[in-house]
């Protein structure tokens, strides 16, 4: 390996060489979608979800899309990463003083581990749509941090550990719709509660294919060049917005400063799970799997709004291709 990954070993990750013929850094999993339609009683649609390793096995938190169309956020586990189980009722939340925490709705989930914690930031309503961030320590009790967020704001990505002592967040400042517009920014906090010191990271549109509004995937790798994020980005076509994912590259101590950005897309919705589906031509980077020791990446996506499915590369492979196409 040329490059290297800061990061557990992972011996089980889910992962498939690349097959011949493929031009593109990301390559997709031979048995996608691994959840479709219908997966469980009461959920239409699983996608956009976050899986992480979890005790020799992988849990996840998904984005269920129920039969009133109103998305919550289900617990899931699996053995290999590819088949999972669900908890057929939503995750419950508590504030800090025990009590339940009614949603009315929650979409979108990252999760990431820091510091012995799991920490689950997704999007709710706080009379528009905005930023919520769960927490738990073991899967059983989760516990919501009080309005860490005002609307509007989407796509928040927790880094999985401190920067300079603080926690740091990525997020897109949005609007109550489906908002046309939308760069990535960066915010700390001490205290997971209280954000600041916001800085703006990177502006949608330096390319065509991310030309409306961008937003941070999975949460940010650590390697030998800095962290490496991949994003997904959004442009408005006669038929809608096409989602593709991109990738970039950030300073190591303050990710607000951008190293290495790929003008080209990794990869861009081309299979019938991702241009034909409940919204066409989404493909959608939520959270990923890496293994330090051979520099494999597994990534989930959500497919079309509608499917979960898998994609692969490994850290040369990704790192050569944003070299390459650097802008
Ligand atoms: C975004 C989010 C995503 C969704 C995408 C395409 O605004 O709502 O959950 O995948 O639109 O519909």
């Amino acid at each position: 390996m040329k490059h290297k990954i800061y990061g557990n070993e992972l011996p089980n990750i889910p992962f498939e060489p690349k097959p011949a013929g493929i031009d593109s850094p990301l390559w997709r999993y031979s048995k996608n979608p691994i959840i479709n339609i219908n997966p469980f009683p009461n959920a239409s649609r699983v996608f956009n979800s976050a899986v992480m390793a979890y005790k020799g096995e992988f849990i996840g938190v998904f984005r269920a899309d129920t039969k009133t169309g109103v998305p919550y956020l289900f617990l899931g586990r699996s053995k290999d990463g590819l088949k999972f189980s669900f908890e057929p009722e939503p995750i419950v939340f508590h504030d800090k003083n025990g009590d339940v925490v009614k949603f009315e709705y929650a979409y979108d989930p990252r999760l990431v581990e820091l510091e012995g914690t799991y920490y689950i930031i997704f999007c709710t309503s706080l009379h528009g749509p905005t930023l919520g961030i769960g927490k738990t320590k073991d899967f059983k009790y989760f516990e919501l941090i009080d309005n860490p967020f005002l609307p509007f704001n989407r796509n928040g990505v927790l880094f999985p550990k401190k920067i300079n002592g603080e926690y740091a967040l990525y997020s897109r400042p949005s609007d109550s719709g489906h908002t046309m517009f939308g760069d990535i920014f960066l915010s700390y906090s001490k205290d997971m509660e209280y954000w600041g010191h916001h800085r703006h990271v990177m502006e949608k549109g330096y390319e065509w294919w991310c030309g409306t509004k961008i937003g941070a995937g999975p949460t940010p790798i650590e390697t030998d060049l800095g962290w490496l994020v991949f994003f997904h980005g959004a442009n408005l076509t006669c038929s809608g917005l096409v989602y593709s994912i991109g990738a970039f590259i950030v300073d190591k101590n303050d990710p607000s400063k951008v190293l290495h950005r790929c003008s080209n897309f990794l990869l861009a919705p081309e299979e019938p799970y991702e241009t034909v589906g409940y919204v066409a031509n989404v493909l959608f980077p939520v959270s990923c799997l890496t293994d330090s020791k051979t520099g494999r990446i597994a990534i989930y996506a959500g497919g079309a709004d509608t499917i979960t499915e898998l994609l692969f590369t490994d850290i040369d492979t990704v790192i050569d291709y944003i070299l390459k196409y650097e802008r």
